[in-house]
């Protein structure tokens, strides 16, 4: 099964991408299959990705950010892994693990690749609430108007990792119903690409071990994370008070495993971020 990680021209999601990579080879071996969705157009950038061998798949996405709120604007590459089932270079894969750019694997994946989530697999998130001020929300599909109850009560799950069933997606066209979801409620939501997910699929969703996506400032950690994931602040937010809240526990041990995997020159580049 491929990781796919998604990419658009913010330099610090390239270094963020580097250690991702560069740890997945570490635990699953020099040829683990991945995969770059990139949808940007910067040359530099492409010949970063190809110094890393990393395959890359250009994307331009069909969900277009010029329709979207300010926030959805700036934040447009995290819209990207809504749209795995349309890739051309994923068309015959049965299943993808969409991977953040922010994680770190630091345990096998065996166990992971051989579930197979009806539509797709994520684990909790705990730091954001399951809100929404809509009972239901609607879209349009094919001249047709379809009303999506919101699911309640449901907890709220994490789009950082998420085993994607790409068959199943694909199948009575149910990743077009859903992007016509997407441009028709980017604005009604609150918590960008994750909130679409939860909010469409809702109880469809299967509940993935915590294992598979834990944040460096959970307790459990540093004894049963398969892959970390710096959800909150960056591996180089160390000095300023953003997010100090949640840079506790094994935080800055996780941080020093992921500044492991840098050359000196990428230390100093990150350093600079801070
Ligand atoms: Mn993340």
């Amino acid at each position: 099964m491929k990781t796919v990680f998604c990419l658009d021209d913010k330099m610090r999601y390239l270094i963020l991408l580097k250690v991702a990579v560069r740890s997945l080879r570490a635990i699953q071996g020099d040829e683990a299959p991945c995969l770059c969705l990139y949808a940007g157009h910067d040359s530099a950038m492409l010949d970063a990705l190809a110094a890393e061998r990393i395959p890359v798949a250009r994307y331009t996405p069909r969900l277009d950010p010029s329709g979207f709120t300010p926030l959805g604007k700036a934040c447009a590459g995290c819209f990207l892994k809504l749209e795995l089932a349309l890739v051309p270079e994923l068309a015959n894969d049965d299943m993808a693990l969409y991977c953040d750019t922010d994680v770190l694997f630091y345990r096998p994946l065996e166990e992971l690749f051989t579930q197979r989530p009806t539509y797709m697999g994520m684990a909790r998130e705990y730091t954001a609430p399951f809100y929404h001020e809509h009972k239901t929300l609607s879209y349009t599909y094919r001249q047709q108007r379809y009303v999506v109850p919101m699911p309640f009560p449901i907890w709220t799950y994490s789009s950082g990792v998420s085993l994607f069933n790409l068959t199943r997606l694909r199948k009575h066209g149910l990743i077009d119903h859903f992007l016509a979801f997407c441009a028709e409620n980017e604005s009604r939501i609150g918590n960008l690409d994750q909130s679409l997910l939860n909010y469409f699929f809702g109880k469809r969703i299967t509940r993935l071990d915590d294992c598979w996506n834990c944040p460096p400032y959970r307790n459990e950690c540093r004894d049963t994370a398969h892959i970390v994931h710096f959800h909150g602040p960056k591996p180089w937010e160390t000095g300023n008070s953003r997010l100090a809240d949640l840079r506790i526990n094994h935080f800055t041990y996780m941080r020093d495993v992921w500044m492991d995997y840098l050359t000196p020159e990428e230390r100093e580049l990150v350093h600079s971020f801070c």
